[in-house]
This record gives C-alpha cells, structure tokens and sequence, in this order.
C-alpha cells in the first residue's frame, strides 16, 4: 500500500485494506531542534499480529524528506541487507515477533514549506501530520489504524523555542547546558501518528479553565505569536461553551487534565484536532469585533467546536483507514452544527448549510472529482477533504438523525462510543451502532457512502377533490459520475407538510421513506388542496423536482411553518426569474413585482429576525445560478448570469427602496462591540439595506459608505462598506482602500481581507489589479491564506476567471505550476476550479482544456495537482 501511495498517478482502493502485520504499543521519542536540522530520536516498541501466519512479513515504514542516521533492532545495529531503504519507505525484514527498534533520522524543518510535517510558521516550529505528514518526522508506520502511546521529549533553545509543546500532560522540564531546556509529554490515550503535533516557539500564552461534569479541573492554554494575546476572547469563550455543549448533549466529557490550543501563521487548512494540542491557522482563532467581521467571529466559533469535538469523534474513536475519512469527518461537521444551531438560530444556521452544500457539494458531485461519501480510489488523500467528505458526509449522518429521531440519534452514539471507544473503526461500524441502538435496518442506506453523485427527486402530485384524498408520486434518479455509470435507489428521508389555505399545518412534518426507484403514497382526508412544503429542512442532500405555480412559492414564502423552506420558496423564485431573463424571456413587471412585494413583507415582518430576513433578501450567487442553469441542461454564461442577476439587484432596489431606507435607519446605531447572534443578525440586515441603497449611487449613500468604510471600530461595517464602494467602482472606492491599508498594513490576516475583496472586485478588469497586488507587500506567495485571499477568491470570480480571452485561466495555470513546488496542498486546491470545464459553453471548454493539458505535460507536478489534472481531463 505504502510505496503504491508515494508513485505519482497511481491508484490505492479500498478493496485492497489488509490490517496491519505489527503493531506499536509505545512510541518514545526525543525530538532534538538545532538551528538547521532537527535529529530525531524515535524508539518503537513493536509486536507482530499473532494472527499472522506468514513470520517473514516485512515490517514496512513510510518516511520522506528524511536523512536515516542510524537503526537499531533490540539494541543492535541493523545489518545493511536486512533492511531497504527508498525515497517513501524503509523495508525492515527477519524481525523478532517482539522487538525494540530504534531509529534515528534528520530532517530540516526551515526549508519544509509544504507545511506537512514540521515546519517553521513565523515564530515558532509546528507541526501538520494528517493525513500523511508523520512520515516527514520520523519513519513510522503512517496509517490511523496503528494506534499507540505516546512519549515525547523536546530540547531546543531557551531564546528561540521558550515554549515547548506536545501531545497530552507534561511529565517532566528542565534546563540543560548551552542555554538549552527539554520538556517531556506523555499522552495517555493512544492515538494514530496523525494525531501527533508538538510546538516550539517564543509564544504569549492565554490561560483559562472548565470544570467538567464530573468535577475535573480542566487547565485551558491558549499560544499565540508576541502580542496577539489579546485577540484570543472569543476563542477562550468559545472552547468552553464547546466542552459543555458536548456534556450536555451527548454526555461526552474532555479527557486530559490540559487542553492546549495553538494559533499559526501559516497552515493548509482551518485547524487540526491534534489530541490535547489543536493547532489553529491565526486567521481561524484570533480576532476581536474591531479586526475580526461577524462571519469571521462565528466562524472561531465553529472552528474551535469542530476541533473539540473531534477529541472523541475522530481522536478517541478514529478511522480505520483513509476512505473511511467522513466517520470522524461528516459526524463531526454534523456536531458543530447542531452546536451552532443550538447557540444562535437553528433556522438560520441551516440555511447556510444547505446553501455551502448546494454551492459546493453539488457542483463537486457534477465535476469529474465527483466521488462518494466513503471513496473507494484515491491517488492523494489530500485532495479528499471535500465538501463531500465534510458536508454530503455531515448530510448523511443527519438524514440517519431524521429517520430515528433527536433520542434515538443519542441513543446510537452512545453505542457507538460504547462499542468502539479507543478503536479505529469504518463507516459501517458507525451506522451499525444507529441501527441496533434503534433496532432499525439501514443496511440500503449505506448505498450514501457508497454512490457518488446528487440524487433528482421528482415529485407529481394529484389531488382528488371528490375523494379528498392526495397522491404523490415521487421518483428518485442518480446521475452517472465517473466511474459509476449506473445507480441502485438509495433510502432517502422525504419531510413535508400540506398547508391549507390559510397556512395553517394539517398534518405536521411527516416524513416519508423513500426506498424504491419509484413510490406512490396516498393521504386520506385531505379535506381541501393543499399547497405542499416539500423537503422540510432539507431532509436529504437531494436536488427536488416538483412544478410548483409562482402563488404557490409565494403562498410558502409567506406562511411555511418551516422556516427553510419559506427561505426556500423565495429563492427558487429569484433563480427562476433570474433565469428567465439569461433565456431572454425576462418575467413580467407585475409578475417580478408581486415577488419583490413578498420580500417587503419579509422585511416589514416584526416576528421574524434580522438574520432569517437577510437569508431570504440576499439574491443566489452567480455560482448557485449557475448551477441551476447547469441543472436545466444549459450551459453557464458567467456574463449573462451576472447581467441578469444584476437587473433583479436593481429591481429589488428601487421597489424597496423607501423600505431599505427605513429599516438602515432604524438599524443605524448599533453596538459596534456588540457580538451577540442578534447583534450580528441586525448588522448583516443593515449592511444588505445598504448594498441595495448604494444601487442608485446617491452622493449621499456613497459618503455615508465612504464614512462607515473609514471608521475603525467594527470590521464587519468596514469591511461591508468597502466592498459596496468596490463593487459600485465609486470614486470613494481608492481613498478607502488606501485608509484601510494604512491603518491595518501591519495585520497580515486583516490585509487579506483587503486583498480578497479586491479579488473579487466585480469586474472584467479584476485579473490587471490582481496581478499588482502579488507585488505588494501583502502578499506572500508561501503563505496559504494570502494565495487563497488574492488568488483563491480571484478563481473564484466568475468575471475573472471565465473571462472570454482565457486570460483568467491561462493565470490560474500559471499559478498552479508557481505554487505546486512550493506547496502542493494549496496549488491542488486552485486546480479544482478546472475540474467543471464541461459546464461551460463551448468556448470556455476550449480554454481550460487548453490549461489543463499544458499542466498535464508538466512532469514536475506534484501528485496532488497531478492527481486532479489529470482526473479533470479523463
Ligand atoms: N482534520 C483536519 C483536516 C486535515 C486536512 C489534511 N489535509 C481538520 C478538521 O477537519 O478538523
Ligand atoms: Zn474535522
């Protein structure tokens, strides 16, 4: 499996997992920092599988970007024919069934920008090991089902590395000659050598507590960079509220005596579940209502949850293998939201779900790196952590929720805690312990982990007024994804309700078991007909077909007991409307009037919150019409779908405007300190009534927006200004952005900011300015959030990046063979915004295709960017 992994293009499935042939009981290590190399010392405590029949099995090691030093079988050197060593493994053969192997190897962490493994993050040294990042520390056998106990000890400078951090309690410290210090940690738990991370550095440290409900003292730090102790509130809230939230809901404790939390410059991702030791990218931990805005603050919020709950949801209980990545992965993503449903609003917090799993998950299900919940092939498991893996896999873990209800959910996870508490387990053994908890079958259910692809739900409905009964007709289709070209019926959670003429709920949410291609139920005494709510909450990550009239959508709009698909209703109409119009059949006047007074309603609607109503008024992204341009068979126009969306904007505009008016005044004055869901909900409803007033471009709105754009205080406001004034291309729009830039110059992750919305500046002309912006002193071209801020968001901007010379591809290209060799995680990552070429018209196709061979040809490409080049072009 191993060298397999390490050649370039070449494929490792799921069908071929054998157990290991050795285990590891205990890992000690001495991990020793000089300033150009770190020398480590690594003593393996090794056991055969009695089960093994074959005694000659090698024991075979991954290791990378090592220098081996020396190695050592129960205290004597190895013979040079007793062992193989390449550039990704090291082959041990004639072990004992029982040994101590000893293994010493160098590595360079300064020079390591991969940000794999150890490398060197702004002051201190840190470290990534999952998925496969142990093997560039030590030689090891890198897989999560090798779990063993961890010792380590690390030595380094007093000046450089005051700060000495790893995995679990600190056991023993002290000084040593040359102005040198070690300390010693142990973690009691064993754990996968993903899970290892250790820190050294010159680091300001933020203290805290939580008392568990067993009455432990729970000693919380928080590490950060010199002076940036002050950013770390709403983290240190944040874990707290966490740790209790996982007691109460699922009675699921913190397990170590210290729980330590690290913020980073420079990481791949948003933070690592680490055992006892999350490390955090800065940009994902620190801030404070007057650097940070109200989406970054809810985001530390949920980035900080996820990772706690990984402690038994990923680190406690972990994945037998990589395929099984979504059990820790989709559960946990699962978790965070409800605990953010629970702490803000449950409504709103669903929106956001279902809109990031339609805009991602869907579109990544079309690609051609469409793969199932659980993969069965992957060449890079890197490029595996996806909205499918996360979002479809948190989907999937809620529709078993909807099928055996809140209690019966918490009835199966503690099973499954129970079962498989300290094992490394797969998707089957999760869903195992839901089914017998609730002594229900979900065996055609795990057809989710296994089909790629959106599921289409069509549903026909008839209404017999004679008999008052109601039928409905529904038909479950899976589109071929590669590989897949054919599809069995899955078992899929339908919710919905019927609603009578004056919105009140006849029978509730029923929720309808889907299990055949084909199903027709019949309800009984249905007095009158019904307007349906279909697909309440979003019961199932399914694309809904079903014909329902303009009165209808605006009928649930105004009265759904549901509050997504009162959301819903209001949004299918936008993109229908706005589609029409790309189609050159714009909707009538009064026909887009009455929908434009439903959304005043909305507004003027005093029961409803800030937040839910800036849900329902903010127009589909063009990348959310283009999927449904995509998903009526039609190509996606960038350019027209920008025109078209941009007439509804102005449409909205003017026909709410005095209402727009009314309700920024009314919202005018409020806490610039205040973080609270309301406070954040208001501030997001104030700045949308004022992306719709700066629509006229009055003098008066632009100053205003101007002012608000230039006083420090709230960045959510800042930065909402700026970007109107950006994307209204005001004479405003440089002053501000030049004020920004000399106030926060000195903030990297603000800057990005700064830099991201010029990115996405809604222009043609946007590459030009992106292009002066990789020579400002901003960006750095190592760091993964600047290149995900300037370039990353650029990608993503469809008038950019699909300009029609190609010149937006051609630069994307660029990019990735400029960044592949530095970082390979963050190159893959702009390589995916090829992997959909087929959507596009014609011409556009051509152009990527163009890119994408040109990459193909580069046989300097890592395997990651490999990997999706070549997939995309397959
Ligand atoms: N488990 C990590 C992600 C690691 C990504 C490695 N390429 C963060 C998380 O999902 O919690
Ligand atoms: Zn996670």
């Amino acid at each position: 499996m191993s060298s397999k992994a390490m050649s370039k293009n070449s494929e490792i499935y799921l069908k071929d997992y054998r157990s290991p042939l050795y285990h590891i009981d205990q890992v000690t290590l001495d991990i020793d920092i000089q300033d150009y190399v770190t020398r480590v010392s690594s003593k393996l405590e090794i056991r055969r599988q009695p089960k093994d029949k074959n005694k000659k099995a090698p024991l075979v090691l991954q290791g990378e970007s090592q220098t081996l030093v020396s190695l050592h079988v129960n205290g004597k050197a190895l013979d040079k024919k007793n062992y193989r060593l390449t550039k990704s493994d090291l082959t041990i053969q004639g072990l004992p069934a029982k040994a101590l192997l000893e293994i010493v190897s160098t590595h360079n962490p300064y020079t390591n920008t991969t940000l794999s493994g150890l490398y060197a993050s702004g002051s201190m040294l840190s470290t990534q090991c999952e998925a496969e990042g142990f093997r560039r520390i030590s030689y090891y056998q890198d897989r999560p089902d090798v779990m063993a106990r961890f010792h380590v000890t690390i030595h380094g400078d007093r000046t450089k590395h005051p700060v000495l951090l790893a995995n679990g309690n600190l056991v023993a410290a002290g000084k040593e000659p040359n102005n040198r210090h070690f300390a010693t940690w142990q973690d009691p738990h064993p754990k996968p050598c993903y899970l290892f991370a250790m820190v050294a550095g010159k680091l300001d440290k933020v203290t805290d507590h939580f008392r568990t409900k067993s009455g432990r003292k729970v000693l919380i730090e928080i590490y950060v960079e010199p002076g940036k102790a002050r950013e770390t509130d709403f983290a240190r809230s944040a874990i707290k509220k966490a740790m209790k939230w996982d007691e109460d809901t699922y009675n699921l404790e913190y397990d170590l005596d210290r729980f330590m939390m690290v913020a980073t410059p420079f990481f791949n991702m948003g933070a690592m579940e680490n055992k006892g030791l999350n490390i955090f990218n800065d940009a994902c931990v620190l801030g404070s209502a007057e650097t940070a805005t109200d989406s970054t603050i809810s985001f530390i919020e949920r980035v900080v949850a996820h990772e706690y709950f990984h402690n038994w949801t990923g680190d406690r209980i972990t994945c037998r293998d990589w395929f099984q990545l979504s059990l820790k992965e989709g559960l946990t993503v699962f978790r965070e939201q409800e605990y953010m449903g629970d702490l803000h609003s449950v409504a709103v917090e669903r929106l956001g779900n279902v809109r990031l799993l339609r805009r991602a998950q869907f579109s990544e299900d079309a690609g051609a790196m469409a793969h199932p919940v659980r993969p069965d092939r992957y060449q890079s498991i890197d490029n595996f952590y996806t909205a499918t893996i996360y979002e479809k896999g948190a989907e999937v873990v809620r529709m078993i929720q909807t099928i055996v209800g809140t209690k019966g959910f918490k009835k199966g996870m503690a099973l499954y805690v129970k079962r498989h508490d300290g094992q490394a387990v797969t998707c089957d053994d999760f869903v195992e312990a839901m089914a017998d908890a609730n002594n229900i079958d979900l065996k055609q259910f795990m057809r989710w982990y296994s089909q790629a692809g959106t599921p289409v739900v069509h549903i026909i409905r008839r209404y017999n007024a004679a008999k008052h009964t109601l039928e409905l007709k529904i038909r479950q289709v899976t589109p071929p994804t590669p590989g897949q070209p054919k599809k069995q019926p899955l078992h899929i959670p339908i919710a919905i309700g019927l609603l009578d003429a004056e919105g009140q709920d006849k029978i509730g949410t029923r929720v309808l078991s889907i299990k055949k291609s084909q199903q027709t139920f019949v309800f009984e005494n249905v007095k009158t007909k019904p307007v349906l709510s279909l697909l309440r909450d979003f019961s199932a990550p399914v694309r809904l077909v079903y014909k329902a009239s303009d009165e209808e959508r605006l009928f649930l709009l105004a009265h759904d007991s549901d509050a997504f698909n009162r959301w819903e209703a209001g949004y299918q109409l936008l993109t229908q409307y706005i589609l029409a119009d790309v189609d050159g059949q714009p909707v009538h006047d009064s026909v887009c009037n009455r929908l434009i007074q439903a959304l005043g309603d909305v507004l003027r609607d005093t029961t409803l919150d800030a937040a839910f109503k800036a849900m329902v008024l903010s127009l589909p992204s063009e990348s959310e019409l283009g999927l449904a341009q995509r998903a009526a068979g039609k190509f996606i126009n960038v350019d027209a779908l920008y025109e078209a969306r941009q007439t509804m904007f102005k449409r909205i505009a003017e026909g709410l405007y005095h209402e727009f008016i009314t309700m920024s005044k009314k919202l005018a004055h409020l806490d610039p300190k205040a973080t609270d869901g309301e406070s954040m909900g208001q501030r997001s409803l104030k700045n949308l009534c004022l992306t719709y007033l700066a629509a006229r471009r009055d003098e008066k709105i632009l100053s205003h927006l101007f002012k608000q754009a230039t006083t420090v205080g709230n960045m959510t406001d800042q930065m909402a200004a700026l970007g109107i004034l950006v994307d209204v291309d005001s004479i405003h729009a440089s002053k501000a952005l030049t004020a920004f830039e000399k106030r926060w110059n000195k903030s990297p992750t603000i800057m990005d900011k700064w830099l991201a919305l010029q990115a996405a500046a809604k222009r043609k002309d946007v590459l030009k300015n992106v292009k002066s912006l990789m020579k400002h002193p901003a960006f750095d071209i190592k760091n993964p959030n600047r290149i995900s801020s300037l370039i990353g968001v650029f990608a993503s901007n469809g008038l950019g990046f699909h300009a029609q010379d190609g010149s937006g591809y051609a630069f994307i290209a660029r990019m990735i063979a400029l960044i592949d060799p530095i970082n390979p995680h963050s190159a893959a990552a702009l390589a995916k915004g090829f992997a959909r070429w087929r959507d596009y018209d014609p011409k556009c196709q051509k152009l990527m295709v163009k890119e994408l061979r040109i990459l193909a040809k580069n046989k300097r490409l890592s395997a990651n960017s490999s990997e999706i080049v070549t997939k995309s072009l397959r």
